[in-house]
């Protein structure tokens, strides 16, 4: 049955359509000399990059009838990320596993090469790349782009693609699809367009809604609070910016969990959460400042540092690279960085103020 569905829509989409206008045409039109196709995506894959993999191997799979294999960078350590992969059955070889051949196409989804972001390194060309960061990378040669800046979302990208080409897109491809895009666009002001409002419309009905909510309240690991806890204790604000630091990052993605919900924080619009993982200080920023370039400006200040970042407007992360692991190595790169950042945000260097005073962290443990 699956198999005369695919038929069906591969001559409906793909060969209906002669003039190969629409984007989803072009992609699909492009991979038909290849025998299967690879998906990568940015190193601890997030929702929206395991979203696009699961609906663009969708796509393909019903539009062309290829075998498709979607690749793991890097661990997954966030409690939610891994909920989704566990709860949605999503099947990911560990791309150091992969055996790279010609015939077989590679599209990087949720990335773009060269950024620092991901291990694939061009051990065989790219076929496509489909994102929606505003950090660039290096996109020469590569015969499919389709990377929209201001999107929330890759996964809207995808679903648009499903869109066009008619396609019932299944519970658990929707659900992947819909989660990818619900969590780009937490945060405020939303970075939301309408084409990521469609996608969401157009996925709720086959969403299913309990594993949604399984995700969202994914358990938490006490490391999660002990990280949390820590974050607080060394929190300074610098008139609108806050800075926390976790010195032994369990895994690097809390980073990103703490600053989601450091940024609420009264009185700021720029939250940064640095911590110390493996020989690197990992970085997450966010901002509440519309056009912020929050991507961009991380990734100017840790690269004169020697450390790559990427993002969008109002959320980054990046890391720079400690040139040892001793107490008084790390504090000179935080130093500098906290230099770095209050000039690029035009803040007068000032001592910075407590978030909790020290005097009733001590009483709190009497
Ligand atoms: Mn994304």
């Amino acid at each position: 049955m699956f198999a005369a569905m695919s038929k069906a829509n591969a001559e409906a989409g793909v060969n209906g359509s002669k003039t190969h206008a629409r984007r989803s045409d072009r992609f699909l039109h492009g991979l038909e000399d290849y025998s299967s196709v690879t998906f990568v995506s940015h190193v601890h894959p997030d929702p929206d990059s395991l979203g696009s993999m699961v609906g663009l191997a969708y796509l393909v799979e019903s539009c062309l009838g290829k075998p498709t294999r979607l690749t793991r960078d890097g661990e997954i350590c966030r409690a939610e990320n891994r909920a989704m992969v566990d709860l949605l059955d999503i099947d990911l070889v560990p791309i150091e596993q992969v055996k790279w051949k010609d015939s077989n196409a590679v599209v990087m989804v949720d990335s773009q090469p060269k950024t620092g972001r991901h291990s694939f390194n061009g051990e065989v060309n790219l076929f496509a790349v489909i994102d929606h960061h505003q950090t660039p990378g290096d996109l020469e040669n590569i015969p499919f782009l389709d990377i929209r800046r201001g999107l929330g979302a890759t996964c809207s990208l995808v679903t648009r693609y499903l869109m066009e080409q008619d396609l019932q897109v299944p519970e658990r491809e929707a659900t992947c699809l819909y989660y990818g895009i619900e969590t780009e666009l937490n945060g405020v002001p939303r970075e939301a367009t309408a084409l990521d409002d469609t996608a969401l419309q157009f996925l709720y009905p086959s969403v299913n809604k309990d594993i949604i909510a399984k995700i969202r309240n994914a358990p938490l690991p006490e490391t999660f609070f002990e990280s949390l806890l820590h974050a607080l204790q060394s929190s300074f604000t610098y008139d609108h910016l806050l800075i926390s630091w976790i010195n032994e990052l369990p895994t690097p993605e809390l980073a990103a969990q703490v600053v989601d919900f450091m940024i609420r924080y009264e009185g700021i619009d720029w939250a940064v959460c640095g911590g110390v993982h493996d020989d690197r200080l990992v970085l997450s920023v966010r901002t509440n400042v519309h056009r912020a370039h929050a991507g961009e400006i991380l990734r100017q200040v840790v690269g004169k540092m020697g450390g790559k970042a990427g993002g969008h407007d109002r959320r980054a992360g990046g890391y720079i690279p400690l040139p040892s692991d001793s107490a008084n190595a790390v504090e000179q790169v935080q130093s500098e960085l906290r230099r770095r950042l209050l000039k690029v945000l035009h803040i007068e260097d000032c001592r910075g103020k407590r978030l909790v005073p020290r005097r009733e962290m001590l009483q709190n443990m009497m």
